[in-house]
């Protein structure tokens, strides 16, 4: 069945769906190039181009079950925003399944981590080109420069990593020494490879509970032009698929922000729709669900 303006394959209800897709059309903080609103919508059209059987693990993603609840509401301020993302995502959680969200701009990753229930262990996987750990950013707390710094109140610092870093301010860099958060930079991953610098933030996370914050400006600009601030030495993609795959088998949830369509010829969509598709495909087949 085809359902357009909806992810492909996303045909299952509600009440019978393990993986949950959400778009949240928000780009009020965007510092530089805006459109990021227009990302979910985008990235949803270009879902449509893959072919629902994958080579690799042999799974059709049309037998997973993956419901589309569409687009949150229209937003004022990023504080009405992450209000209204907390109460979208809180009951996905609840209900025992995976939140997958699309943005918009970064500043709506941390209220899809903090909907995530109290009391249970969770530790957060980043993956961006920037450190985004500002306590404020041009007076707002809630800006997409200050969204890992969000989610380490959240988890606590000690149980996120951020991968792919390589645009940083002094002052983040003060502030991570004195609290102590752990990144891997993009030049570490050219130095070490991937599977190396993959191991050593995995170690460091939950074995069974983590949560994946992709920042599609973490992949090099050379493939990933479609994005509000764009930073070369970036990952490939493919490095990128890795991590997923291996952090797959613990995925709660996750999100992939940034896409801006304005800017994109297609290539930044298409790899963030595929990207999601690869993340349940792994989650799925890592949980052995028929
Ligand atoms: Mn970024």
């Amino acid at each position: 069945m085809d359902r357009p303006g909806l992810f492909a394959d996303a045909t299952a209800s509600y009440a019978e769906s393990q993986y949950v897709i959400l778009g949240i059309p928000f780009d009020r903080t965007t510092s530089f190039r805006p459109g990021a609103r227009f990302g979910p919508d985008s990235i949803r059209q270009h879902s449509w181009n893959f072919e629902s059987y994958d080579l690799e693990t042999g799974t059709d993603l049309a037998d997973i079950p993956i419901h589309d609840l569409g687009n949150a509401g229209e937003f004022g301020s990023a504080e009405e925003m992450v209000a209204s993302v907390r109460t979208e995502v809180e009951p996905i959680y609840r209900d025992g399944k995976v939140p997958i969200t699309l943005g918009g701009d970064h500043a709506c990753a941390p209220p899809c981590v903090e909907a995530f229930p109290k009391g249970r262990p969770l530790s957060v996987l980043y993956l961006d080109a920037h450190l985004d750990f500002r306590s404020s950013y041009l007076g707002d707390a809630r800006s997409h420069a200050c969204s890992a710094r969000r989610i380490a109140e959240r988890v606590g610092v000690e149980n996120i990593v951020v991968v792919g870093v390589r645009s940083v301010s002094k002052e983040e860099i003060e502030d991570n020494r004195s609290l102590g958060l752990t990144y891997i930079s993009a030049h570490e991953v050219a130095r070490e490879g991937i599977t190396a610098t993959a191991k050593r933030a995995l170690d460091r996370l939950s074995p069974e509970s983590v949560y994946v914050s992709l920042d599609i400006d973490v992949v090099d600009p050379a493939y990933a032009a479609g994005t509000g601030t764009p930073e070369p030495f970036g990952l490939a993609p493919r490095e990128i698929k890795q991590i997923l795959d291996t952090v797959a088998p613990r995925l709660v949830g996750m999100d992939i922000m940034e896409v801006s369509p304005p800017y994109d010829q297609g290539n930044t969509s298409a790899l963030a729709a595929r990207l999601a598709r690869e993340a349940i495909l792994r989650s799925h087949v890592a949980r052995g669900k028929p």
